[in-house]
């Protein structure tokens, strides 16, 4: 069905594997396609919960497709607004967890900062090499990353182009967790499978609640979460959730 990547699915959740290896997972136009076009197919499914995302082991994915890109004028990339479709990747409720082995550089590593975490193996690099090419990160890269790891890293990794190792990246803030880079799918897994047993719709409104702090001041977000929480009393998951903790049992969210 895809001819750049595999999805396929373990329970309540939704594996996609970029399968570019000999490019090491270049993002072409046809790859942003097809990751996009499953996610919201996903996005749809109600029996899936959670994404896992990931890429080859020598490669999460090298970046943006330089091949495709360097005959471009302005006009073109103006025309097409380049790179725009990726908003519909973020505009994806669903849980989206990036699982990193090897490279994941310029638009690598936007893609994996645009998922809701990354969970990235020992060997993983990252990096926003873009000056090096002559050009500035063009899927949100100079913005994600300076939110996650703020101005001083940010501005380092991108005006040097240098590569972070794991061990950086997750002391940084890039990253959530490290795991030896046998376990990066089977831990990624695991976690989305953790969320997917939660209720959709809390999953959904936490997620969405969380990407605010991106977005709103301290207090506006604050009062948006405040509103949301007193606004979940009363629903079905609510109930259930609280009434199975004060009967000692496990909660069973029935998903409507
Ligand atoms: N695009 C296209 N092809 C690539 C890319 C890429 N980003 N990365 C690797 N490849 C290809 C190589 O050309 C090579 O192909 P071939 O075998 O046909 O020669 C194959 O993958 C294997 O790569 P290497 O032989 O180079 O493997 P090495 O192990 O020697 O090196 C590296 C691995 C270090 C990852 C190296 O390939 C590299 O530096 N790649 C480019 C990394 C990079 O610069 N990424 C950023 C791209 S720009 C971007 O993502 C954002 C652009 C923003 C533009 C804004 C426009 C609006």
């Amino acid at each position: 069905m895809y001819e750049t990547i595999e999805v396929s699915q373990e329970g309540r959740v939704a594996l996609i594997r970029l399968n570019r290896p000999k490019q090491l997972n270049a993002l072409n136009s046809t790859v942003a396609r097809e990751i996009i076009a499953a996610t919201e197919a996903i996005e749809k499914d109600h029996t899936i919960g959670a994404i896992v995302l990931t890429g080859s082991e020598r490669a999460f994915a090298a970046g943006a497709d330089i091949s495709e890109m360097a005959g471009k004028t302005a006009s073109d990339m103006i025309e097409a607004d380049f790179f725009a479709e990726w908003e519909r990747f973020t505009r994806c409720r669903t849980p989206k967890i990036a699982a990193v082995n090897g490279y994941a550089l310029g638009g690598g590593c936007e893609l994996m900062m645009m998922c809701d975490f990354a969970i990235a193996g020992e060997g993983a690099k990252f990096g926003q090499p873009e000056v090096k090419l002559g050009v500035v990160a063009g899927m949100g890269g100079t913005q994600r990353m300076t939110r996650l790891i703020g101005r001083a890293r940010s501005m380092e990794m991108h005006l040097t182009g240098r590569t972070m190792g794991a061990a950086e990246a997750l002391q940084a803030g890039l990253v959530a967790r490290v795991v030896p880079d046998a376990e990066v799918v089977s831990t990624a897994m695991e976690s989305a499978k953790l969320i997917a047993s939660y209720a959709r719709a809390t999953v959904r409104t936490i997620r969405d609640t969380v990407m605010r702090a991106e977005e709103l001041p301290l207090a506006e977000g604050v009062h948006y979460e405040r509103g949301l929480f007193h606004r979940m009393f009363g629903t079905q998951h609510q109930i259930e959730g609280m009434t199975a903790f004060l009967e000692k049992r496990a909660p069973r969210f029935q998903e409507g």
